[in-house]
């Protein structure tokens, strides 16, 4: 790989470790790593990669939602900024590379960029965005929404599962959810925005290929079901006679499997919860989940629509009564074509084979492609681990990610 500005592959990936040790606990490496948003963990961490951007030289701030910003100054301080990052926030027992690699590594390739002593016109920025996870709190690109300016009021209304609000939240990390409106930027400010992310899929990995190039990004639903039967003695009452909530749970779980496979889209029930929980009731209450996603927005209203449509199904057969509330929306998005060149051309300076490819995960780069033309780079996932504990990038993908994710950066902001 022949670089211009050569990475420092010692200390990204000491700062890779050393990030990765916050929320985690050494004696139960099993668990992962779990940094909720705004929990002392996050707080930690971002606490960590302000310490890192300090070192590296840029110039750091904290926005009014929390984002942590570290900046290059360029020679025409006037001219639109290039934004690269990621997010520190991870889900319940994730792993090392999710979101940490997009972050660290854009702060040691722009390190890089200062040691050569190249002067590029236009500013990089380097962003860990608040909360793009949204495990806490059942949303996410709580940070990037702001930037964009999309995010939702009703935000801050709600609550974690210890009934803790956003706002709450907010103001345990010292930020004042009435000056959420001020993190907004405008188009004029913002040239492009570039993210390098793990892939957290198997394409790569079967391709033999460290990096790739991102051409769309599926976009998610989450919606929350809440059926509504009767509890009623588990014993004492006739199969015919019940309003079970949890075997609605069951069906529902099925149909989401269903729809998805039918679409060719993804799934997923991760959160159940059953009420009130005994062995020896039938379940009056039942809470699940639902993530859908689809690169093609049509298809995944069809697997909306067909799923409204289970949800009556079953609650006339059970004699049940249903909320379902939209908690998260994203659109689909495409990549763009020129930023996906640049990385590309960068991919052929440094001899790095590379090849195009879809992303199944979301990512700050959904929201961020609605203020600025946005690309992505991606690399390799261990057998395409994440959001595991066993999720994992090899040191070497790590630094021709970085090394790729320079040189575009120069491109872009020169
Ligand atoms: O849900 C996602 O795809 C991302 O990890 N936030
Ligand atoms: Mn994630
Ligand atoms: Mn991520
Ligand atoms: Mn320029």
């Amino acid at each position: 790989m022949i670089a211009t500005h050569q990475i420092n592959h010692q200390r990204l990936w000491k700062t890779l470790m050393e990030l990765g040790e916050i929320g985690s606990n050494p004696n139960r490496p099993e668990e992962g790593v779990t940094r909720l948003s705004l929990s002392l963990e996050d707080l930690k961490a971002r606490q960590y990669t302000m310490d890192v951007m300090r070192e590296a030289g840029l110039e750091v701030r904290v926005d009014s939602v929390g984002n942590v910003i570290g900046k290059l100054v360029g020679t025409d301080p006037l001219a639109p900024v290039v934004i690269t990052g990621s997010h520190v926030d991870t889900v319940i027992q994730g792993g090392k590379f999710d979101g940490a690699l997009g972050v660290l590594g854009a702060i040691e390739a722009v390190r890089s960029i200062i040691e050569s002593g190249l002067k590029l016109t236009h500013s990089i920025e380097v962003i860990s965005f608040t909360d793009e996870e949204g495990t806490r709190f059942g949303t996410g690109y709580i940070g990037s929404k702001a930037m964009v300016g999309c995010l939702e009021e009703d935000t801050f209304e709600l609550k974690d599962e210890n009934g803790i609000t956003y706002a709450e939240a907010f103001k345990q990390a010292h930020l004042d959810p009435a000056n959420y409106k001020l993190a907004q930027r405008s188009e004029e400010e913002v040239k492009a925005y570039i993210e390098m992310h793990i892939e957290q899929g198997r394409v790569l990995e079967d391709h033999q290929l460290s990096v790739g190039v991102v051409t769309d990004i599926q976009g998610p639903i989450w919606m929350e079901v809440q059926f509504q039967g009767h509890p009623d003695h588990a014993g004492a009452t006739p199969m015919n006679m019940r309003r079970d909530a949890g075997l609605a749970m069951a069906e529902l779980m099925i149909e989401v499997e269903k729809t998805a496979k039918k679409h060719g889209g993804v799934g997923t029930v991760g959160k159940v919860h059953i009420e009130p929980g005994g062995v020896n009731i039938i379940p009056g209450k039942s809470t699940l989940s639902i993530d859908l996603r689809h690169v093609n927005i049509e298809l995944r209203a069809n697997m909306v629509k067909e799923l409204h449509q289970s949800i009556s199904g079953i609650c006339e057969k059970r004699n049940l009564t249903v909320n379902v509330e939209l908690k998260k929306e994203v659109d689909p998005t495409s990549c763009s074509k020129e930023i996906a060149r640049l990385i590309e051309e960068s991919c052929a300076e440094l001899q790095v084979p590379t090849m195009k490819l879809q992303c199944g995960a979301g990512h700050d780069s959904l929201i961020m492609t609605k203020l600025t033309k946005m690309g992505m780079i991606f690399v390799r996932s261990i057998d395409g681990l994440s959001h595991n504990p066993k999720e994992w990038t090899e040191k070497e993908d790590c630094m021709i990610g970085t090394q790729v994710l320079l040189n575009t950066l120069v491109k872009l902001a020169k």
